[in-house]
């Protein structure tokens, strides 16, 4: 049974009624029917031909056969998992007509799904992509779904471009490859020929498409969305969400070591956290505009290319998503769950961003092909916890009997029930639209190029070299030179230096001067170099063990990082134990050959002579420290441990003589010091240490 926070949500006592336990049960056919053999098939003797009449047989065939639907169309590979949400006041009253953005008494149970874009759905969780972050919040007044990304930008402006951007980024349609990869010509051939894919394509390239853990990235709403107050009155808004972990993400080489190593790292990492109780957790924060400021932006606040940076509208804080509940089944849950961009409550409404409107049509429709037929909704992970009565009728997979004769309206057969709502119903807000019917797109949508420059700008110092090698990376499997040419050119307009970089990485002439001058404005709030670097929850370290290891070092190790809420691991060469150095057997939690180093935050290497020496003639050890330093992990050592450093190729930082240093995230102590564990701390807190040497480190 999966461990979770007893949330007693309407939600999860709702669900409660379709979770089937085959505890104490006995084997059945659908029908009911008591099995005591389902290995063997009824057959004409005993190596004689099946018989027709095995209705067991025929069933259990048959439903297996059916067992797939076809995944996603695009994000389909994701985790889900429950939780709640409570705004913290009343304070939004004054925007929103919403019961859940309003009431601080009220936990709103919700799903959350995360997802890659582009990969089917067995592909691995760590490869360069956006992610999905969706939200169904299970509301009194019904269902709102935020269908949001870890960007806060999409690729095209105008939805009807969604398939040919998809058919360009999923594997080529001949050869079905590359899985799950932007790195190939059809996508850097659509990207060349519509410049409004330029500002996402440098979120895209950064660090964002990597995250570490759903629990450190950010969600995006994306579009411009309304909030409408109790007397009508409309407030623009954007939705963010902000991790309480921080915004942290992995590096390029890791992330394709993972892959094969851990495909399900992602995954797994939300699963393993949410049952040891460390819940994810994210702020959610809105900018808010008033209709009135609609024109006063550089931009169009409908062109989901644009952000609205949050130095010119601050993300005011107002509520907070919790975690807490793994799915009991992966396919029920997290594969039935249908979310639409057009469930919205009482106190939401739609603006006209064409990406948006787009969206409403699409989210409908392509749940008819995936779940097979109009009654998805009351798949149980989709049912509203409010009441739903209406006239729909019938249609495959229905579940409800339909009581009463009348399924019309008006009528007078069920005494006119079920009646039109007197209150609480929704309004659409009543926007004034007069134009023309044409096919054209904004004036103020044309200007691809400012904000991606923004982004650029904003970067720090590793933020912008992981661009550019990302670039060099996804550019340099283009096999079509004028793509790359095509590409570069566009980035000249973005910055003069990036595109000169990016063009030198991959043989095309870098260009002579810019095509249009950088316009030096950032944003801070979009850089992870200024994220919060502040704790080291649910990071993972690793503690590097043999015979003779001094026991004492596991000990004050383990118990300060595991105070702090990270999770220790010994590895050892081989399962079972080590022998201390006291003679005492120590617990080795893994074997170094069934993990990596790229699938910890973190290294620590003990003291112990005997154990240091036989670790540094292993091969993996020695791999394992220096693959960590090279991914600019926090590295521990004390006393002979500091010996595997040289060994593993550690340059460029110095380490203890006496006491406790700490150096580019290397944490070194040499007889006793007090201080060690907290320096630790800090090492692993500030994630990654970029300012390393390390490209001369072979791993
Ligand atoms: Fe989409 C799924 C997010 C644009 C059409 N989208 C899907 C999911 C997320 C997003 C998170 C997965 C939901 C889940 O976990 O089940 N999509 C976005 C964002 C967009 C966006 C943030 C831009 C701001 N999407 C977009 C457009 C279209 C679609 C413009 C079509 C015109 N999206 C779909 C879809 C999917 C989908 C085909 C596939 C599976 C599904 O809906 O349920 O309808």
């Amino acid at each position: 049974m999966a461990h979770h926070a007893d949330h007693d949500s309407d939600k999860q006592r709702q669900l409660d009624r379709d979770r089937v336990s085959p505890e104490g049960a006995e084997l059945t056919t659908d029908q009911g029917i008591k099995v005591d053999d389902t290995d063997n098939s009824l057959a004409a003797g005993e190596r004689g031909p099946t018989l027709m009449e095995d209705f067991h047989f025929r069933e259990k065939i048959t439903h297996f056969d059916h067992e797939r639907i076809p995944e996603r169309v695009v994000h389909a590979r994701g985790a889900g998992a429950y939780g709640h949400f409570r705004v913290y006041d009343d304070a939004l009253a004054e925007y929103t007509s919403a019961e859940f953005l309003t009431d601080p008494s009220l936990s709103t149970p919700v799903f959350v799904r995360f997802s890659t874009v582009g990969g089917s759905r067995g592909s691995a969780d760590t490869v360069r992509d956006v992610r999905g972050f969706a939200t169904k919040f299970y509301t009194r007044h019904g269902n709102f779904d935020l269908v949001g990304n870890n960007m806060p930008v999409f690729f095209i402006q105008d939805g009807i471009k969604f398939p040919d951007f998809v058919h360009a980024v999923k594997p080529e349609p001949h050869n079905e490859i590359p899985q799950a990869s932007s790195a190939h010509d059809t996508l850097w051939d659509f990207v060349q020929l519509q410049p409004e894919t330029i500002h996402m394509m440098m979120w895209l390239m950064s660090d964002r498409a990597l995250p570490r853990s759903f629990a450190m990235m950010q969600g995006f709403g994306v579009h411009t969305f309304r909030l409408v107050n109790a007397e009508g009155r409309a407030t623009f808004v954007k939705f963010h969400w902000k991790p309480k972990l921080g915004t942290h993400s992995l590096e390029w080489d890791e992330t394709q070591k993972i892959a094969g190593k851990d495909p399900d790292f992602n995954r797994r990492d939300l699963w393993d956290n949410i049952e040891a109780g460390r819940f994810p957790e994210y702020e959610l924060c809105l900018q808010l505009v008033p209709e009135e400021d609609e024109h006063k932006f550089d931009f169009d606040l409908l062109d989901a290319t644009k952000i609205i940076p949050e130095e010119e509208v601050p993300a005011r804080p107002v509520g907070r998503l919790v975690l807490d509940r793994n799915p009991e089944n992966f396919f029920a849950e997290t594969e039935q769950v249908a979310f639409h961009l057009g469930n919205v409550v009482p106190g939401i409404d739609f603006t006209n961003d064409p990406l948006l409107q787009a969206r409403l049509f699409s989210y409908l429709d392509t749940q008819l092909i995936r779940l097979g037929g109009p009654n998805f909704s009351q798949i149980p992970v989709n049912r509203p916890v409010a009441e739903v009565r209406n006239h729909h009728r019938d249609g495959y997979h229905q579940m409800a009997i339909h009581q009463a004769r009348a399924a019309y309206h008006p009528n007078t057969l069920s005494g006119g029930c079920p009646a039109l709502s007197e209150n609480g119903s929704y309004h659409h807000y009543q926007e004034k639209v007069d134009g023309n019917k044409i096919r054209k797109r904004s004036e103020s949508f044309q200007d691809h190029y400012s904000q991606a420059t923004l982004f650029w700008n904003s970067m720090s110092g590793w933020e912008k070299e992981h661009i550019v090698a990302a670039f060099r990376f996804e550019l340099g499997k283009v096999e079509t030179m004028s793509i790359r040419e095509g590409v570069v050119d566009h980035l000249n307009h973005v910055d003069h230096d990036l595109a000169v970089q990016v063009a030198e990485g991959v043989g095309v002439e870098p260009p002579k001067v810019s095509n249009t001058p950088n316009h030096g404005r950032s944003s801070p709030a979009l850089s992870q170099a200024n994220a919060p670097r502040d704790t080291v929850e649910a990071r993972k370290i690793a503690i590097l063990a043999a015979d003779g290891v001094a026991s004492a070092d596991i000990t004050t190790v383990r118990d300060t990082l595991t105070e702090a809420g990270a999770i220790c691991e010994v590895l050892a060469v081989k399962d079972g134990t080590v022998r201390a150095v006291d003679g005492g057997p120590v617990e080795v939690t893994r074997a170094m050959p069934t993990v990596a180093s790229v699938l910890y935050d973190a290294v620590v290497i003990p003291g112990g002579a005997d154990s240091v020496r036989a670790l540094m003639g292993d091969g993996l050890a020695v791999h394992f420290v220096a693959e960590a330093f090279k991914h600019g992990k926090a590295i521990g050592a004390a006393d002979e441990g500091i010996d595997l450093l040289e060994r593993a190729g550690v340059v460029g930082v110095s380490v203890a003589d006496e006491g406790c240093r700490a150096d580019q995230g290397v944490v070194t102590r040499r007889g006793a010091a007090d201080d060690f564990g907290t320096h630790l701390i800090d090492a692993i807190a500030a994630h990654r240490h970029f300012e390393r040497q390390k490209d001369a480190v072979p791993a």
